[in-house]
């Protein structure tokens, strides 16, 4: 038999109670309704199954978590056993997919750890969880604990009085489609962020540290006409590797994040990859000489701007004021969600901070982020982590050959200070790591 279980669908009034508790707090937070649906041990024991993917994988389980009037959806599983495969069949997964708009996500033991146990965002309020397996793959079982949901109760953001930092009185914000800037999604289900791919090693990305985030996406639709985000496809959504972050959460100029995202399970690629562009940060500072810096962010709108442009990405370009310590001041229009922003030099269009904080008002102010500068996030810099992590240090200038360029900027990194020439890793610049990163070099990377 191939065991299967009947359609779930849950209980308006679980919906209903726990998004009337959320909406006293936030009316746009999202809300947490628990399933507890377990497989049991499944198998491939049918031999007349047909083939559910072109890999000629089977479905042995089956259960369409739906909760009627939800905007969008994320599945969380508690434990996830894919059985394994024969030698040279394809891997048991586990395959999300959206019966709103079909998106589909496919899922292996490695991507489940990955991704926390949490799925892709999709849209709509009913997803199919599958489990494919090669028919002669061993036994697998999983469990799905939850499901986030954004409630169909979504309102106005005029009515959450979030402050926002508009500079003068119109929301001068245009939309834009830059590929290098993505919506960062917390555990809890808040598109509370924004970040941008860097040019660093790895290609990984800048937030703000008061942002805290497990997915980031790119190539974001325009919200719905009530405002709600709208998803893009899994294709386009990364999970970010909890070891390779860095931040700091300590107040204006000392606010950043730094980490790195998986490869995406459907396509093998990482956001740079898929992106294809990066930005470049500055290494010094331009003076406030009346040029404009651009902000380029998902924030949130209110009225009278449309509600389908709400966390949408948008861009506004606007003086930059001052040096402030080690923020940086400048007056693009900015509103909550934007945090974690790139503040581009509109004469360079390198990066020149982080953006942050709010501060801007009708009459005067300015907006506030940390300067690319600042020296705790030169160290992050200097010293990756988890994926950022170059997995060839002898390619000190990370372009994928050993030459003489990389005995250069290695050199020049020593000359600088720079922790990333702390080859050996014993905190100090010697001439052991000159040493090590001769060897190093000499034994070439894989
Ligand atoms: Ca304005
Ligand atoms: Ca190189
Ligand atoms: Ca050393």
């Amino acid at each position: 038999m191939r065991p299967t279980t009947p359609l779930a669908v849950l209980a308006c009034a679980a919906l209903i109670a726990t998004a009337a508790t959320a909406a006293t707090a936030d009316p746009i937070d999202p809300v947490v309704v628990p399933v507890g649906v377990s497989s049991g041990p499944i198998a491939a024991d049918d031999p007349t199954a047909p083939a559910a993917d072109d890999l000629g994988r089977v479905s042995i389980y089956e259960h369409t978590v739906s909760v009627p009037g939800a905007g969008w959806m994320r599945v969380d599983f508690g434990p996830v056993d894919l059985g394994e495969a024969p030698a040279g069949a394809p891997p048991t997964i586990v395959r999300l997919t959206s019966l709103r708009d079909g998106a589909v996500q496919r899922l292996g033991s490695l991507h489940v750890e990955q991704w926390r146990h949490m799925s892709a965002f999709f849209n709509g309020d009913a997803v199919r969880v599958e489990v494919l397996s090669d028919p002669g793959a061993g036994v697998s079982a999983i469990t799905i604990d939850r499901v986030l949901v954004q409630p169909g109760l979504f309102r106005p953001l005029a009515a959450t009085g979030e402050p926002d930092s508009i500079c003068g009185t119109t929301d001068d914000r245009e939309l834009s489609s830059d590929p290098r800037v993505a919506r960062g999604w917390s555990a809890s289900g808040s598109a509370n962020c924004t970040a941008w791919i860097i040019d660093d090693c790895m290609k990984c990305v800048l937030a703000a540290g008061h942002c805290g985030f497990v997915q980031v996406h790119f190539n974001n639709p325009l919200s719905t006409a009530g405002g709600s985000p709208v998803m893009p496809h899994p294709d386009h959504q990364y999970a970010i590797d909890s070891a390779s972050v860095q931040r700091e959460n300590a107040g204006v100029g000392r606010d950043w994040y730094y980490a790195g995202a998986f490869a995406n399970p459907n396509t093998g690629l990482k956001p740079y990859e898929a992106q294809g562009e990066a930005f470049r940060l500055a290494t010094t500072l331009p003076p406030a000489d009346g040029r404009d810096f651009r902000v380029t962010g998902h924030g949130i709108t209110s009225a009278p701007v449309d509600p389908r442009w709400n966390r949408a990405q948008k861009t506004h370009a606007g003086e930059f004021v001052e040096v402030s310590g080690t923020a940086l001041r400048y007056r693009p229009d900015t509103t909550s969600g934007n945090s974690g922003s790139p503040v581009i030099d509109e004469v360079t269009g390198q990066a020149v901070a982080v953006h942050t904080h709010g501060g801007c008002t009708s009459t005067g102010g300015s907006n506030a982020g940390t300067a690319i500068t600042y020296g705790p996030l030169q160290n992050a810099l200097n010293a990756p982590r988890g994926v950022c992590v170059n997995p060839c240090p002898a390619d000190f200038d990370c372009d994928g050959v050993l030459s003489i360029f990389d005995f250069l900027a290695f050199q020049s990194a020593f000359a600088l200070g720079q922790a990333k020439a702390d080859f050996d890793g014993d905190g100090e610049l010697t001439i052991f790591d000159f040493l090590e990163f001769q060897s190093a070099f000499a034994l070439g990377c894989l």
